[in-house]
């Protein structure tokens, strides 16, 4: 039996990645939230999930005790347990573009990481007009997000198949980001964009963070109390 470990919905963008893997492939599994206070020692959260994962982290997957930690490493596990669902792209050469890509993802993108945290409640467009204008690490990882996004096999597919794979779930967190703060994209990056909206399992995810959101002051550093 799988059980996927994760945070907030709407603050865990690694969480987020492999949830939307095995829900996007109807790979049958429990999910267990570990709700955020904050990150310290003391804290619930690191209570909870140390029993679990000794990285103190969200995601962590258990298949009937075996523990796998890092969202790359859950989504590498679950291609490699479900061969026949196809998680990475069927094309040898697109597959490796795609794990090109979701690694590029997991490594970079500091200034859009750190100043853009992911936040499905709130609408922070004032603040990326603001951080747009200062901040030109901001603009180079924008800049190199929707080149990655421009070279997708044709305009209508997923970043490297037809279909929604992997490497999509690693850059859906990034639409979220794009659209909570506002960033404006090219016409084809739109197009992009409105295909993982459309995407059931990414519609589910906004809707439970909805559902369930908690305002957590550590994630939150452009609003006080709501
Ligand atoms: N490289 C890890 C990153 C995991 C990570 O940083 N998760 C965050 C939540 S989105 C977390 O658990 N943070 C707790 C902490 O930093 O103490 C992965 O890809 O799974």
């Amino acid at each position: 039996m799988l059980e996927l470990f994760i945070g907030d919905k709407n603050y865990s963008t690694w969480s987020m990645r492999p949830w939307l893997v095995i829900q996007h492939f109807n790979i049958p599994f429990t999910e267990h939230l570990i709700a955020f206070d904050h990150f310290d020692v003391d804290s619930q959260f690191k209570q909870s999930i140390l029993k679990i994962n000794p990285t103190g982290k969200v995601p962590a997957l258990v298949d009937d005790g075996f523990l796998i930690w890092d969202s790359l490493a859950i989504c590498e596990y679950l291609a490699e347990k479900f061969p026949e669902k196809h998680l990475w792209p069927q094309d040898l050469k697109q597959r490796a573009r795609a794990r090109s890509m979701s690694a590029e993802m997991h490594s970079s993108f500091m200034s859009l990481r750190s100043c853009c945290d992911m936040n499905l409640d709130a609408d922070l467009k004032h603040i990326g007009a603001q951080l747009w204008q200062e901040n030109l690490k901001l603009q180079h990882d924008v800049k190199r997000i929707e080149q990655l996004w421009s070279e997708r096999p044709h305009p209508d597919s997923f970043l490297c198949a037809d279909e929604f794979t992997i490497v999509d779930a690693f850059y859906a967190p990034v639409v979220m980001r794009f659209m909570g703060y506002g960033i404006a994209v090219s016409a084809n990056s739109q197009r992009y964009i409105d295909k993982i909206l459309a995407v059931p399992a990414v519609q589910q995810w906004i809707a439970e963070a909805q559902a369930e959101f908690r305002f957590v002051a550590c994630e939150e550093q452009y609003r006080s109390q709501v």
